[in-house]
């Protein structure tokens, strides 16, 4: 299968679970703006919207959408625990960690990195996200992951989306369980091992 991603992108979610769940998938680097895959070809035929994750499977299908694609994923291997089988009711607890993170979190960040955002919206922007953050905080309290003990899909997504903090200007110090989390669930070996993949490790000097 092909994972079309951008790196640091939400894509590096699915591409976390891929290595956590030992699928090979191969990487195709698609720069976002103009729309062009590495190595050539015209990303807009793989996603006509333009944006990453996609994924290809062997029999030529195209599956979009990140929460869809982890859910996938990690069905291929349904004794990893990455998601909980379907039609349990744990199961629609990670759907409802997946579309929270997708639609409360990921979508809020979005206008922090749009060029055409005004400046004056911004602080708005990151003060709707700390509401979340507050609200999400004593989630994880007393936890390792968002679901009790176990890692699933919907920790990638969030670890994900924590690192973007960064390079928006957001301090997560005065969320001590997300910094907690994000700190558990970058230490993983096969985490590190996407950040390297997607050159996103410094390099040791
Ligand atoms: N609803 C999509 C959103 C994906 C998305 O926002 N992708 C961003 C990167 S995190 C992107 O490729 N943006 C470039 C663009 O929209 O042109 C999903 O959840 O997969």
């Amino acid at each position: 299968m092909k994972l079309y991603y951008s790196p640091g992108a939400c894509s590096l979610s699915p591409h976390i679970v891929s290595r956590e769940l030992g699928i090979a998938l191969e990487l195709k680097k698609v720069n976002t703006k103009d729309k062009t895959i590495e190595g050539g070809g015209d990303y807009s035929k793989i996603n006509p919207r333009g944006y990453v994750p996609a994924l290809v499977l062997d029999n030529g299908e195209t599956l979009t959408e990140g929460p869809a694609i982890v859910q996938y994923l990690a069905d291929q291997k349904s004794e990893s625990g990455l998601a909980p089988k379907p039609g349990t009711f744990e199961r629609y607890r990670l759907q409802e960690w997946l579309n929270f993170l997708t639609s409360e979190i990921h979508k809020q960040f979005s206008p922090l990195f749009r060029p055409n955002t005004p400046e004056d919206y911004k602080p708005i922007v990151k003060q709707n996200l700390a509401a979340r953050f507050d609200w999400l905080e004593p989630q994880l309290a007393g936890k390792d992951y968002l679901m009790g003990r176990q890692f699933t899909v919907a920790d990638a997504y969030l670890f994900v989306l924590l690192g973007w903090t960064k390079p928006t200007q957001i301090d997560l110090a005065k969320w001590p369980n997300l910094v907690a989390f994000q700190q558990r669930v970058g230490a993983r070996p096969k985490v590190q091992e996407a950040l390297q993949a997607e050159g996103l490790l410094k390099k040791a000097a």
